[in-house]
């Protein structure tokens, strides 16, 4: 018998057109979050998107908390005093702060936390008495609000950041809070590792470290239309805030000094990365141990059969199910098995499973491998292992090409022309660069581009390189500086 060929249930959308308006797409037709909700840079989660998310948050929970973090919950209010103190932070966030203009009868003069830096210190004071009390690290996932001034864009820069993830730790001296730069730069490595999200970690130019750092290394990655994505921040806030709240704490010696802080976030933007960069016309993929179903088992009936085939596919699920997979099977019959192919195809789902009369007679079934669009046949006894070993491929595919794609829009640049042309063509371009703040800045300014920093752990191989033609006079490189355009 042929398989019926009906209307796709969803259009396809070009993702390679306007990537904005195919992850809008996406979102709405994967029904993953809702971007009707009435108030501007504020998103509803559907039911199939928070799945998703509880998958990423278990992600994160765990490599904090095997890392020696402990996981807090802190108020989304923070008092108006915390928040009036003399700091460079308060000053970089100001404009971006929701005021509560009225709240009962109090009159408390409250602000919703746009990050909780102020909200921690106080209570980092009260904490930390001596050195035993370090070092101390916390985070927690929760929402903060920021005014966004520049274009929000849903997931990516929202205005009720909803699954902030910021983790704040204190430190006796500036060399124990440099191993925790480290060893949040490899907890995040590993969080992006497990999402299969590519990226690039640099060292943020002065003028673009995060409000109150000594310095900010950040993550990123690329999406398809060449613009890169800031999916993760590590900051070393120096003394800088433990001066400002006076955190200090007794030495062995008897001494007080002021502790070293870091902090360090993810959000959101993290899973709007993860469903871009794996996107195809068709919808995404989702990595399969992230993935709310793994293998979703399609019957494929008509007319007699319906009952053996049903059980067929029923018991197929059963035995997935028992050997820890996370199967479906779908069983509706308002809808043919095409239409069902494009629903779950778009969600993301890595395998299907078909399984038919045919099918049945020769005890196989076909699987079907989202990423790559393959078809592979098994037999009944090798169910498990065959859905294994192709999830554990479809997660290594996903990975190494998303990996290969980001590698391959790097390129060395020696002068504005050829960085020009590069950033034209939508690639990520290292010049070589003095170190000289105003000299960075007017590569930004010349070749319109957004500076990402300096490669962290690259060796600064630029072999004292002629800057003249970067605009820079009688300055020698000892730096690369990577420029693209970002969102
Ligand atoms: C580190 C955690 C901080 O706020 N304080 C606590 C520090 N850093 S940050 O760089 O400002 O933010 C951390 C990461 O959050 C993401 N992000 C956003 N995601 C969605 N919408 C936004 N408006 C938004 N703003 C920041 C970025 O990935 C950023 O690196």
């Amino acid at each position: 018998m042929e398989l019926i060929r009906e209307a796709r249930p969803h259009s396809r959308r070009k993702l390679g057109e306007n990537l904005m308006e195919w992850f809008h797409w996406l979102l709405r037709e994967a029904e993953i979050y809702d971007i009707r909700y009435p108030v501007k840079g504020a998103f509803v989660w559907r039911p199939y998107g928070m799945k998703i998310r509880r998958n990423v948050e278990a992600v994160i929970r765990e490599l904090h908390d095997s890392t020696g973090h402990q996981e807090v919950l802190f108020p989304v209010f923070i008092p108006y005093e915390f928040f009036s103190k003399e700091s460079q932070h308060i000053r970089g966030f100001e404009s971006e702060v929701f005021w509560v203009s009225k709240g009962g009868e109090s009159g408390e003069r409250l602000l919703l936390r746009p990050t909780s830096e102020t909200a921690m210190m106080p209570m980092f004071k009260l904490w930390i008495q001596d050195h035993r009390d370090l070092p101390l690290a916390v985070y927690q996932i929760v929402s903060v609000f920021r005014a966004e001034t520049k274009m929000t864009n849903p997931m990516i820069r929202v205005r009720e950041i909803s699954m902030f993830k910021e983790a704040h730790t204190a430190h006796a001296d500036r060399e124990d809070a440099e191993r925790q730069v480290r060893l949040a730069v490899d907890v995040y490595k590993r969080i992006f590792d497990r999402m299969c999200v590519p990226y690039l970690i640099s060292q943020r130019p002065e003028w673009d470290k995060f409000a109150g750092a000594v310095y900010t290394i950040a993550f990123d990655t690329i999406l398809p239309d060449g613009r890169t994505l800031q999916i993760g921040t590590v900051h070393y806030l120096g003394t800088n805030f433990s001066k400002v709240f006076e955190v200090t704490y007794l030495k062995p010696d008897g001494g007080h000094d002021y502790v070293h802080t870091t902090s360090y976030g993810i959000s959101e933007r993290s899973i709007a990365a993860m469903l871009i960069v794996h996107g195809d016309d068709a919808g995404t993929t989702i990595p399969p141990a992230l993935a709310p179903v793994q293998v979703v088992i399609i019957p494929i009936i008509y007319g007699e059969e319906r009952k053996a085939v049903m059980e067929a596919a029923l018991s197929i699920a059963e035995r997935l199910k028992a050997a820890g997979i996370r199967a479906a099977v779908d069983e509706r019959e308002d809808k043919t098995p095409g239409w069902k192919f494009y629903y779950w195809e778009l969600k993301g789902v890595p395998l299907r499973v078909e399984i038919g009369r045919r099918d049945l007679e020769q005890r196989s079934v076909v699987i079907a491998r989202r990423d790559t669009l393959e078809k592979y046949s098994a037999g009944f006894e090798e169910l498990e292992d065959a859905v294994k070993k192709l999830l554990a491929e479809v997660e290594e595919n996903l990975r190494r090409s998303a990996w290969d794609r980001l590698m391959s829009s790097v390129v060395k640049a020696d002068g504005l022309e050829a960085a020009r042309k590069a950033l034209g063509e939508g690639k990520i371009v290292e010049v070589p660069w003095s170190g000289d703040n105003s000299c960075g800045l007017k590569m930004v300014e010349l070749l319109r581009a957004d500076a990402l920093g300096t490669p962290l752990d690259a060796p600064a191989d630029v072999g004292g390189a002629d800057l003249r033609d970067l605009a820079c006079l009688d300055k020698r490189a000892s730096y690369w500086l990577r420029l693209s355009e970002r969102y």
